[in-house]
């Protein structure tokens, strides 16, 4: 980048010093002195260019903020003010219909005069006066101070994504600041789903919580229906894969008008790709960099949005749906001055990522007033309320916004077709009624459940989508030694079992989860026709039936989303066929022996009469083995674990704090089980779906119990709820064990 000769303006630029200061005047010279810092790698050229009717030169951004202190604080407020310079109420005026006409919006580069170094002085001299204003002023003029604050930061944004597409339009593809160095990209886990049950939730800001734009308020209720939210950011090679499948080339994925102007602005790719004789590249604000597959999807426009959503089979969340989901979260992620200028791969892990930072969010919300709104009184009012027509709603912030400046409430706005803004998508799901995350049970259970002396909620709810994840990744860990011994246990008899498996039989797998074992059994018993796994967590039911439908073309795959303590009754598919039942992974273990029983029993009747049952058990074996499987050293099953706090406090509007619990896993001898519990780390208040338990410091929640069995006394229990064992099979240690039971 070649460097102007002349001394830069900033040299000389420097806020008045002086007498100490109050509170509101140290925030209003951080902030102004943050909008001086962005220009320091810019030259008074770029300054000046101005690369399109949407965008801004830099000077005018810098007299503009300045403009607004002067005319909406200083001229009715200080005494004594002279305004610096008339005519710059012309010039500087943004939108301001009561304050009169202004320099056309495209016309603004054509402003060589002021100079840059008189906008500065303008500068110098409003600055001045805001100090003079607000020194001794109290809290007099602190919403307007709030509002010129964060207008000035919306600048800030301003000039980042202005100077983005200036630099773009030029073959020299300048970068404004230099690339980090960062870790080698990692690629993202998959894209998963987390599940809203929705129904009446309350959104918008409520006036109590400090400052917002007028365009958040009021606070007001809004009805969802169960949806389900990407927990991360669509990448670039999510997106180079709809490239590849025609996205810009199929108008059926396509709404109309952004169909037209696609046609008509040729766009076959996001606003800053370019095709490299070594692939695609991406103008940043780091110079052109080769693109990066993990980073989120960057710069493109609500129609490409909505086209990506119809080809992936999702849709854009609304903003109630986004601002449900967000509320809680910190209002954390890469912003400005987390040292990168691009938006980046999500961190690794599970949940729900990037919500704040990175990208602005596209909402398939148009940018409408809420219920009740009314805009500000004067020229001030203007500020949000009269462009509430023909645009849409973004959400979350981007790496080029000021740190602190959004929330979770916080509305942007743009027109359908525009891309220069660090616009990303996050896509979202219906789901039908059944599908809810929480059924109605869910808050009873857990309400009763924290009503008992001794607190506990039943084992099943720790599988929502996250849950399910996080126990595929106990599988892997060194310490959790059964699903590694089931598997090969299944894999060396697997040929025997085949043999009792009759032709035409269908599979009834219950608690099948990721269907991993059950590919040992389809392999080896070719003449099963039917596969029905049930299983209570839709996000792993879904992607096993997905995985098996592809991997198995000739099997009937009927998936059943249900509690498997419930009455069921088998799919159509599986209905007069032989049946032969499936429960691996000693989940059977999770019941009490009561529980076991019935669950038992009523098997017996879903399976019915010549049913064969074959169940995985855990066998009795040193405690410290137990232990360690239930404690593992990363940490992986204390998240399991507190995971359904985190479930709570999203579905049941809990107010856990994860970080007040610890993850404990016990031996109890008596009972052959291992527990695990959430131990209160402290005496606190908990509230759930509106009640509020209490906790003494060392109390512990009761979340999980693994009995621990032999063949005999498995085998007995069996008896009693009508099950004979025809014959087991034991692994060598860690010992685990697979019995075959047939219905009396
Ligand atoms: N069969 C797999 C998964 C075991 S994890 C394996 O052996 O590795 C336990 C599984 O049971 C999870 O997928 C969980 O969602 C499911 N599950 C737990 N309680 C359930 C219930 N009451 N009804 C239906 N599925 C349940
Ligand atoms: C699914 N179930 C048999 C597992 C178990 O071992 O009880 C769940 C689990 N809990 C902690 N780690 C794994």
């Amino acid at each position: 980048m070649s460097q102007s000769n002349e001394p830069h303006p900033l040299a000389t630029a420097r806020l008045a010093a002086g007498r100490p200061t109050s509170a509101a005047v140290h925030r209003y010279r951080a902030v102004r002195q943050a909008t001086l810092a962005l220009t320091r790698s810019l030259t008074r050229e770029d300054m000046l260019a101005q690369s399109m009717p949407d965008a801004s030169p830099t000077k005018w951004h810098l007299a503009h903020t300045t403009w607004f202190w002067e005319t909406f604080l200083l001229v009715p407020n200080l005494a004594g003010y002279k305004p610096f310079d008339p005519r710059f109420g012309y010039l500087f005026n943004s939108y301001y219909e009561a304050l009169g006409p202004r320099q056309p919006r495209p016309e603004r580069g054509l402003l060589t005069r002021p100079s840059l170094d008189d906008v500065i002085a303008y500068r110098a001299h409003v600055d001045e006066a805001m100090g003079r204003l607000l020194e001794g002023a109290g809290d007099t003029f602190a919403d307007l101070v709030d509002l010129g604050l964060a207008h000035e930061e919306q600048h800030q944004e301003l000039i980042l994504m202005d100077i983005l597409h200036l630099f773009a339009q030029s073959p020299l593809a300048p970068a404004y600041a230099p690339p980090r160095a960062a870790p080698a990209p990692r690629t993202p886990e998959a894209l998963a789903f987390v599940r809203f049950e929705g129904g009446l939730v309350e959104i918008g800001h409520a006036n109590a919580d400090g400052f917002a734009f007028d365009n958040e308020t009021p606070r007001h209720r809004a009805w969802l229906e169960p949806f389900e939210l990407a927990d991360r950011l669509v990448t670039n090679a999510e997106w180079l894969e709809f490239m590849e499948d025609g996205g810009y080339r199929r108008p059926e994925l396509w709404l109309s008008e952004g169909w037209a102007r696609a046609r008509e602005e040729g766009w076959t790719a996001p606003q800053y790709w370019r095709e490299c004789t070594d692939g695609w590249g991406s103008m940043t604000l780091h110079g052109l960099r080769p693109l990066d597959p993990t980073a989120p999807v960057a710069h493109v426009s609500f129609y490409e949005a909505e086209a990506y959503a119809a080809w992936a089979g999702a849709r854009l969340p609304t903003e109630a749906e986004w601002e449900h989901a967000a509320q809680g979260l910190p209002a954390a992620g890469a912003f400005m001055g987390s040292g990168r200028l691009a938006p980046a791969a999500p961190p690794p892990g599970t949940g729900l990522r990037q919500m704040f930072g990175d990208l602005w969010e596209w909402t398939r919300s148009a940018y409408s007033p809420y219920p009740g709104f009314r805009p500000a009184a004067g020229a001030v009012g203007e500020y949000n309320g009269k462009f509430m027509a023909g645009q849409m709603v973004l959400r979350g912030g981007a790496c080029v916004t000021p740190a602190g400046h959004v929330r979770a409430t916080y509305r942007n706005f743009f027109y359908p077709q525009q891309r220069w803004m660090f616009s990303g998508v996050r896509l979202a799901r219906d789901l039908a009624e059944d599908e809810g995350v929480s059924d109605a049970s869910f808050e009873a259970d857990v309400l009763a459940g924290f009503a008992k002396p001794q607190k506990t909620v039943p084992p099943k709810y720790f599988y929502d989508a996250e849950g399910s994840r996080l126990f595929e990744a106990i599988t892997e860990l060194a310490e959790y030694y059964p699903t590694r011994t089931e598997i090969a246990l299944l894999r060396t008899i697997a040929p025997e079992i085949a043999q009792i498996i009759s032709p035409g039989a269908a599979l009834v797998e219950f608690g099948s989860g990721a269907s991993v074992k059950t590919r040992l059994l389809l392999d080896a018993a070719p003449q099963v026709a039917v596969y029905a796994p049930i299983d209570i967590s839709r996000a792993a039911l879904d992607a096993a039936a997905v995985a098996i439908r592809r991997d198995y073309p000739k099997l009937v795959v009927a998936p059943l989303r249900d509690d498997f303590t419930r009455a069921l009754a088998l799919p159509s598919a599986a209905q007069g066929r032989p049946v032969t039942g499936f429960f691996p992974g000693s989940t059977i273990g999770n019941f009490t022996p009561d529980e076991a029983q019935a669950f038992l029993e009523a098997a017996r009747h879903l399976l019915g009469q010549g049913a064969r049952f074959l169940v995985g058990i855990d066998v009795v074996k040193d405690p410290a083995v137990l232990v360690a499987a239930y404690d593992d050293a990363v940490g992986v099953t204390a998240a399991f674990n507190k995971n359904l706090l985190a479930r709570i406090n999203r579905e049941l509007g809990g107010d856990f704090r994860l970080e007040a619990f610890a993850h404990r896993a016990i031996w109890n001898a008596e009972q052959s089980r291992m527990e695990m519990r959430l131990e209160s780390l402290k005496d606190q208040e908990v509230h759930i779906a509106g009640r509020t338990f209490s906790f003494v410091k060392g109390e512990t929640l009761h979340t999980e119990n693994s009995y621990k069995f032999t063949v005999e006394g498995f085998s007995a229990l069996a008896k009693k709820a009508g099950w004979s064992l025809e014959r087991s099979w034991l692994s060598a240690d860690p010992a685990f064990a697979v019995v075959s039971l047939l219905a009396d």
